[in-house]
C-alpha cells in the first residue's frame, strides 16, 4: 500500500480533481499479470468478461519521448504509440488541467482567456469530451517548444481531448495520422506534414481530408525515410534512448485504485497518524479496528467518524505519544475482493486466513456473478489472490477457476405514445395505457431492477403458485448466461408442468408400488430403458457440466411425454413394470434440484422412506442409453438401391420421409411417379415407380 499524497482520484471521480490525501493500492503493478493470466483463465471464463478486463486494463505499447522547450530550457515528455510519426508531429496538445498549462499562459500574458477555456472544459464530462465525435476544441497556451528530430517550432495547446490521468497528460500532435489531430489542425490552421506512405498510394497534405491511421513507408523521415512503420517504431525508439531524450513505455489506462473513502460505515483503515512516527500500523494484537456507535449524523459535515475525537485519539503504537487514527475507511470493493476466502475458514479470530486451509481449497472451482463485475470485482479479486500468492498466502495463480456470469431478469415493456414505456401493471387489460388511455405497443425489454421498480416479488408468485414453479420457471427460461424475460405465461407454462408430473405420479402410484423383482428383456421394457437412461445422460451433462438447465428441463419434459404414453398393460406388467418404476424414481431424482417441494412429495407417494434430498445423484448405463439402431434397406422395382442407419425410436413417417430425401433414391425417382412405397417395419422400404 502506497501513501500517496499528490495522486488524483480517477474512476470514481470523473470531472473535478480534488487533492487529497487518499489510499492508493498498487494495482498498476500488476497490470501485466492480469492481462497475461488470461492465457490461464481462456477454458474457464466467458470471452466477453475477458474481452472487458483486456479494455479495462488497456495496454499500450509505444515510446515517451522529450520535446525540449523553446525558452527556459526544461522539457515535455509525450506518451505515443506512433512514435514512427514524429517526423509529422507538428504541434502539442496538453490536457487543460496539467498545471504547465496556466503557467506558459502566466508567462505569455494570455491568462484570462487560457483560464476560461480550462474552466468550461472542466465542466464537460470526460467520457464525453474524449469521444471520437465530441467536437474538439482547444486554445493556444502561449507556450512552445521543439520537435526534437526536425527543430521547426511546435506550439503547445489545450485541448479538450487530451485526459490528464493518461500517459503523460500531454500530445505530440500528428494531424496527418490521427483524426483527432487532423480535425484539431483543420479548425486551428495548423500545419498537416505526411510522414507515412500507405502501400500504393501517395497522399499529399493539401487535399487530404482525413488522417491517415494505418501502417505504411516512412518518408521525409530523415535517417528512416523508406522504412516500414512497424520498424521505424523499434529503430526510432531504440534512436531516442540512446540520445537519452526518450524510451520505450508500455502504458495502461488502469490506475491504482484509490480505496479511500470519506464514509462512517466503511471498513476501518487500520493505521494511525502520528507527528513523530509517521503512519504506524495498528498492531495485529489490537485488530480488529471497531468502528464508534452512535455518532450523530449529519448531511452538511462530510466523513462523522472524523468528528469522533474519542476514537480518533489513540496514543501512538510506536512510541506512545499522542496520535490520531485515520479517519477514511475502504471502499466496499476492498473487503469484497477476498470475502469468499473466509468460507474456507470462517471461525478463525486470529488471522484473516490459514495458508494451510488455503492449499486445500483454492482455487474456487466454480464462481458465479453477473456481468456487472466484470471489471472491478473480478479484477480486483484477482489482483487481491496474486498479492496474497506473493506474500505465500495462497495456491496458484488465479482465484477462480471457472466463471459462469449469469443473465439478467428483464422484464418486457410496453410503449406508450404518450409516455413512454410502462410497465405491464400501467396498462389494462385492453392493452391501453392506465394513465391517458391511449393504446400501446411492444416496447423494449428493461432489465428488473429496484430502482425501475419493474421488480416481481418472488413472493407474490410464491404465493400464487408456490416455490417449484418459481425456480421451474427461471431456471426453465433460458441458459443462465443469457437475459431472461419475464413472462406470465412461462410462469404459467412452469405450474402446468409441475401439475402434469404430479398427476402422472399419482395416477401411476400404484402400479409403481406393486412392481417388484426384475425387469424382463421385452422391446417394451428396452425401450422404457432407453428412455430413462438417455434422459438421465443429457440431464446430468446439461447440469453438472454446463448448468444448462433449460435444456436439461426440457429433456425431462419430454420423458414425461413419453411416460404418459405408456400403456396401461405395460404399467402393469411383471417384466415392464420394474423398469417404469425405476423410470418413475429417475425421474423424481432428476426433478428434486428444479422443484425439491413436490419431488419430496411424489417420492414419499411411491413408498420411498428416506428424503429425496438426501439421495445422490442417480448414475446412468451408458449401454442401455446407447441408441439402438437399425438397418433399413431400400429397394426400387425389387432392386436393392440404398440402405439407411436409423434410431430404433424413429417412426415410419420419418423412416419414408428420410427415405424419400436419400440421394441415391432421388437419382432413381427423380422425376417419375411414385405408385406403391411399401414400409417392413425395422427391415425394408421398397418402392416401385
Ligand atoms: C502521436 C500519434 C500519432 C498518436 C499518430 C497516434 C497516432 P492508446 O492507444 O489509447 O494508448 N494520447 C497520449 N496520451 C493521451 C492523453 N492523455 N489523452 C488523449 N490522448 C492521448 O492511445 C495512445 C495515443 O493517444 C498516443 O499516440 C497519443 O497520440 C494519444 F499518428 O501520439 B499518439
Ligand atoms: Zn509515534
Amino acid at each position: 500500500m502506497n501513501r500517496d499524497g499528490t495522486c488524483f482520484i480517477h474512476d470514481q471521480v470523473p470531472v473535478t480533481q480534488r487533492e487529497l490525501d487518499q489510499w492508493f493500492l498498487g494495482i498498476t503493478k500488476y497490470a501485466e499479470e492480469l492481462l497475461s493470466g488470461h492465457e490461464e483463465l481462456r477454458e474457464g471464463w466467458p470471452d466477453n468478461i475477458l474481452e472487458m478486463q483486456r479494455n479495462w486494463i488497456g495496454r499500450s505499447e509505444g515510446a515517451e519521448i522529450d520535446f525540449p522547450l523553446e525558452d527556459g530550457g526544461g522539457k515535455i515528455t509525450v506518451f505515443t504509440t506512433r512514435p514512427d510519426t514524429v517526423y509529422g508531429a507538428t504541434f502539442m496538445s496538453m490536457a487543460p488541467e496539467h498545471p504547465l498549462v496556466m503557467e506558459f499562459a502566466r508567462r505569455a500574458g494570455r491568462e484570462a482567456e487560457v483560464r476560461a477555456f480550462v474552466q468550461r472544459v472542466a465542466q464537460q464530462d470526460k467520457i464525453v469530451r474524449s469521444s471520437e465525435e465530441a467536437e474538439k476544441e482547444g486554445i493556444f497556451t502561449g507556450g512552445s517548444c521543439r520537435n526534437p528530430v526536425t527543430g521547426s517550432r511546435i506550439p503547445i495547446y489545450a485541448a479538450n481531448f487530451v485526459l490528464v490521468e493518461y500517459g503523460t497528460g500531454a500530445v505530440m500532435a500528428v494531424p496527418a495520422h490521427d483524426q483527432r489531430d487532423f480535425e484539431f489542425a483543420k479548425k486551428y490552421g495548423l500545419p498537416v506534414v505526411v510522414a507515412i506512405q500507405p502501400d500504393g498510394e501517395t497522399l499529399t497534405s493539401g487535399t487530404m481530408d482525413s488522417a491517415y491511421e494505418g501502417p505504411g513507408r516512412m518518408v521525409d523521415s530523415g535517417p528512416f525515410t523508406g522504412l516500414h512503420s512497424e520498424e521505424g517504431k523499434r529503430r526510432i525508439t531504440a534512436y531516442f534512448e540512446e540520445k537519452g531524450i526518450g524510451k520505450g513505455k508500455v502504458q495502461y489506462r488502469l490506475r491504482d485504485w484509490g480505496v479511500s473513502r470519506q464514509r462512517y460505515w466503511g471498513c476501518p483503515i487500520p493505521v494511525i497518524h502520528c507527528q513523530a512516527c509517521g503512519v504506524v500500523p495498528v498492531p495485529a494484537r489490537d485488530l480488529p479496528v471497531v468502528l464508534p456507535e452512535n455518532l450523530p449524523y449529519t448531511r452538511e459535515k462530510g466523513n462523522p467518524l472524523a468528528g469522533a475525537e474519542e476514537w480518533v485519539r489513540v496514543p501512538c503504537p510506536a512510541c506512545g505519544g499522542a496520535a490520531r487514527r485515520e479517519t477514511d475507511t475502504f471502499d466496499t470493493f476492498f473487503e469484497s475482493s477476498w470475502y469468499f476466502l473466509r468460507y474456507i475458514d470462517p471461525k478463525n479470530d486470529r488471522e484473516p486466513l490459514d495458508p494451510e486451509k488455503m492449499r486445500n481449497w483454492m482455487p474456487v472451482d466454480q464462481y458465479i456473478g453477473g456481468v456487472e463485475h466484470a471489471c472491478m470485482h473480478l479484477i480486483y479479486a484477482r489482483f487481491f489472490h496474486k498479492y496474497l500468492r506473493d506474500r505465500g498466502l495462497a495456491p496458484g495463480n488465479e482465484p477462480f477457476r471457472r466463471l459462469l456470469s449469469q443473465g439478467m431478469v428483464c422484464m418486457q415493456t410496453m410503449e406508450c405514445p404518450k409516455h413512454g414505456w410502462r410497465y405491464p401493471e400501467e396498462v389494462d387489460p385492453e392493452s391501453r395505457c392506465r394513465q391517458c388511455g391511449e393504446e400501446v405497443t411492444v416496447g423494449r425489454s428493461m432489465k428488473m431492477s429496484k430502482s425501475k421498480r419493474n421488480v416481481v416479488e418472488p413472493s407474490v408468485l410464491i404465493e400464487r403458485y408456490g416455490a417449484d414453479t418459481a425456480r421451474l420457471f427461471s431456471l426453465f427460461a433460458s441458459p443462465p448466461e443469457k437475459d431472461l424475460d419475464w413472462s406470465e405465461q412461462g410462469v404459467e407454462g412452469a405450474f402446468r408442468f409441475i401439475g402434469r408430473v404430479f398427476r402422472l405420479v399419482a395416477q401411476r402410484k400404484e402400479a409403481v408400488l406393486r412392481a417388484g423383482g426384475p425387469w424382463d428383456d421385452s422391446p417394451g421394457t428396452r425401450r422404457v430403458r432407453r428412455v430413462t437412461h438417455r434422459t438421465l445422460k443429457k440431464v446430468t451433462g446439461d447440469v453438472a457440466e454446463r448448468f444448462h438447465f433449460n435444456t436439461a428441463l426440457a429433456a425431462i419434459m419430454e420423458m414425461v411425454n413419453f411416460l404418459y404414453l405408456v400403456e396401461d398393460a405395460d404399467w402393469e406388467s411383471p417384466g415392464t413394470g420394474p423398469a417404469l418404476r425405476e423410470a418413475i424414481e429417475i425421474l423424481l431424482l432428476m426433478l428434486s434440484p428444479f422443484a425439491p417441494h413436490v419431488s419430496e412429495e411424489l417420492w414419499e407417494g411411491i413408498g420411498r422412506k428416506e428424503l429425496v434430498m438426501t439421495q445422490s445423484w442417480p448414475r446412468f448405463d451408458e449401454d442401455v442409453a446407447r441408441a439402438e439402431e437399425i438397418l433399413v434397406v431400400v429397394q426400387i422395382n425389387g432392386k436393392l438401391r440404398s440402405r439407411i442407419i436409423v434410431d430404433a425410436e424413429t417412426t415410419e413417417e420419418e423412416i419414408r420421409s428420410r427415405v424419400m430425401a436419400d440421394p441415391r433414391v432421388l437419382e432413381y425417382t427423380e422425376g417419375k411417379a411414385i405408385r406403391k412405397m411399401v414400409y417392413v417395419p425395422k427391415k425394408l422400404v421398397s418402392i416401385v415407380v
